[in-house]
């Protein structure tokens, strides 16, 4: 007999597959594993046994955290750890080449809002939505539910801002958050691997977010993979014009006339230095 259902998380070669009626672990036939893409969470998938046979296609896919058929993207971001601004924006970029629309959730801002702030004045006219939100005192977390319904989103960010704790609160469970190190102010690891929760019309990629390590954008992709930079950049003198200095470029200009922040811009100057001209990555977690 064949079920169809969807993989809601996946640990060394091992896939638990969601049907209708029941939760399946089951293992992948072996030339779907060396298809290159592979298999991953958020994958619609056909069963027989234990063994998943087949692939449905997938409506999109997110490489950095590595899921597929999401309807959007949530950054969570906090006063603490520290934002990395250099990594929301790569992750911005990424997600928008992926074709995936993006939110910011500023979370924690029962401690202080400086962070909301920064984020406003960085991102408005770059992601679909800014939510402020805490998962402590659950201000802010009627606007956030309210944008989830009906979608499945993705949750990322780096570690410890509080993605899993925002999961507990909207559905009231538990699972294991970690701490902000006193040492070094960065947040630990708690959340492994990647796991949909669903509840209510809500379904949510909860995951161990992203570092500077694991994500990173080709040179030649960069200069188009700014969604705020885009209604400019249709005017810019050169069809191919990479926004770094090239005479007539509408995204300087735009920058000039505050259009674009200074600081997003001088942000991308940076990226675009240090970008890597070869995929020498692994698209894989
Ligand atoms: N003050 C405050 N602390 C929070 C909030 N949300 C999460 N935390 C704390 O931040 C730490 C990391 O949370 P966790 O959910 O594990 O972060 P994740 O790594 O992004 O999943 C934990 O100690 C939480 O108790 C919040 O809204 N306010
Ligand atoms: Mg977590
Ligand atoms: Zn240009």
């Amino acid at each position: 007999m064949t079920l169809t259902g969807q993989v809601i998380s996946s640990k060394a070669g091992k896939f638990s597959v969601k049907t209708d009626e029941c939760e399946i672990i089951c293992s992948a036939k072996g030339s779907l594993k060396i298809k290159g893409d592979g298999i991953c969470v958020g994958d619609k998938v056909e069963v027989e046994g234990n063994v998943i046979v087949s692939v449905f296609k997938r409506k999109n896919r997110l490489y950095r955290p590595n899921v597929s058929n999401v309807d959007a993207a949530i950054i969570v971001a906090a006063d603490l750890p520290e934002p990395d601004f250099y990594l929301i924006d790569k992750f911005i970029s990424n997600a928008y080449l992926d074709g995936i629309p993006c939110v910011i959730a500023v979370n924690k801002v029962d401690i202080s809002t400086k962070t909301y702030e920064r984020i406003l004045e960085n991102y408005s006219t770059c992601v679909e939505k800014i939510f402020s939100v805490s998962a402590k005192t659950g201000e802010g977390m009627d606007d956030l539910l309210l944008y989830l319904k009906d979608k499945t989103c993705v949750f990322t960010g780096q570690s410890a801002v509080g993605k899993t704790s925002i999961v507990n609160y909207l559905f009231n469970r538990d699972y294991q958050t970690g701490e902000v190190s006193e040492k070094t102010l960065k947040g630990r690891q708690t959340t492994t691997s990647s796991r949909i929760f669903e509840e209510r019309g809500v379904k949510i990629v909860d995951t161990p977010g992203f570092s500077a390590l694991n994500i990173d954008l080709l040179k030649k992709d960069i200069p188009r993979s700014y969604p705020d930079f885009e209604r400019f950049s249709t005017q810019c003198k050169f069809s191919d014009c990479r926004h770094i200095g090239e005479p007539d470029c509408a995204v300087k200009k735009a920058v000039d006339e505050n259009m674009i922040g200074k600081d997003r811009y001088s942000r991308f100057l940076e990226i675009y230095k240090n970008a890597k001209e070869n995929k020498d990555y692994g698209k894989k977690n």
